[in-house]
């Protein structure tokens, strides 16, 4: 990643805006990029499509167009949202879905940070939620079957090994990198004892990996069920530093962190893999609001400066959350969400004075 990050002379970027407000909220990201100048090496955009609308469009979900040029023409991407039915509609599944596993974007880390009201200040919730992002219910093998009782129908959870050995060692790579040093591990193996059991026991012995030679020491590894983790969110939301979660846990519990800081119109993620990252904010495609120019830009904007910050651009990323934490900070340019009654744009513009 480094590597090619200090030869780059452009940054293509892949933009897959797909569903509802996601059309809305990546075009502020990518205008909000264009706005940093030299700081990152000059964006090139490139538009791709994925989605429900594309489904019905064209039949297919996720184009295979798509995954190519990802693959092959764009050194990272962003992804604004998807409406998926939830009912079963033959032929259709999640492009998301699809895409973190075609790319093997294995990671999803989703901090969930509130703004001090004071500059300098330490912000009052400030953790990082590591989701992972390839398993767990999220294989989608599900039958349906009919019994004595009636119908039944049955879902596979895989947790392997691997996967919990690799979304192990980024969660531990991020608790080493930050002040507190603080990993907790989130699981159910009270009662799922050998799916979390075997997600638990394997982050658990990241630490003495051959490979890791000492580097965790200074982690302090805590454990949490994910019930009374979603509890002690609530009531004491300053115990957590880094999360690492199966797959469903670490969706429900990310968006459960989003209502300590205001709104999940502010909390912005990547799916990161080891050869590719894709930032894409945490909310869903608000069919409520779809339309109506209100949806909060925020949420993009921070994916874009995760993005460029897991690629190396830290100047960049830096601008970005400065000026949008200026933004809340000064509480006067603010969408519905965070009840004010600016619009998607005069948010952005707000932004990009700053910028
Ligand atoms: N940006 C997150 C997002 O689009 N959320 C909606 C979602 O995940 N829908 C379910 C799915 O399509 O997998």
């Amino acid at each position: 990643r480094t590597m090619s990050t200090a030869a780059r002379q452009s940054l293509r970027i892949g933009l897959i805006p797909a569903d509802g407000i996601g059309k809305e909220v990546i075009p502020a990201a990518k205008a909000a990029i264009l706005a940093l100048g030299s700081d990152i090496p000059k964006p090139q955009f490139i538009d791709l499509s994925a989605g429900w609308e594309t489904f019905t469009r064209t039949g297919v979900a996720l184009p295979q167009e798509t995954v190519d040029i990802l693959r092959q023409d764009c050194d990272c991407a962003l992804f604004g949202s998807v409406s998926s039915p939830s009912r079963k509609v033959v032929g259709y599944s999640s492009p998301i879905v699809a895409l973190r596993k075609e790319l093997d974007l294995y990671a999803n880390i989703r901090p969930v940070v509130s703004v001090a009201p004071v500059v300098g200040e330490k912000p009052s919730v400030d953790l990082i939620v590591v989701r992972e992002n390839t398993e767990c219910l999220y294989v989608k093998q599900e039958v349906q079957t009919v019994g004595e009782h009636g119908k039944e129908a049955r879902a596979t959870r895989l947790i392997t090994q691997r996967a919990s050995q690799r979304i192990g060692q980024m969660a531990f790579e991020l608790a080493n990198s930050r002040p507190r040093k603080l990993l907790t591990i989130i699981h159910k193996s009270n009662v799922l004892s050998i799916t979390d059991g075997l997600f638990r026991e394997t982050v658990r012995s990241v630490p003495t990996l051959p490979e890791a030679n000492g580097k965790y020491d200074q982690v302090t590894i805590s454990e949490q069920l994910v019930d009374s983790a979603v509890y002690r969110l609530f009531r004491e939301p300053e115990v957590f530093d880094v999360m690492v979660a199966p797959n469903l846990y670490g969706d429900i519990l990310s968006d459960a962190a989003a209502a300590l800081v205001g709104s999940l119109g502010l909390i912005p993620s990547i799916n990161a893999g080891d050869s590719f990252v894709m930032g894409e904010p945490v909310h869903g495609s608000a069919p409520d609001i779809e339309g109506k120019g209100i949806a909060n830009p925020i949420a993009s904007i921070r994916s874009a400066a995760l993005m460029l910050r897991h690629l190396g651009y830290t100047k960049g990323a830096d601008r970005l959350d400065t000026a949008v934490d200026q933004v809340i900070r000064e509480g006067k340019v603010l969408t519905p969400d965070l009840k004010g009654t600016s619009t998607t744009n005069e948010v952005l513009e707000a932004v990009l004075r700053i910028l």
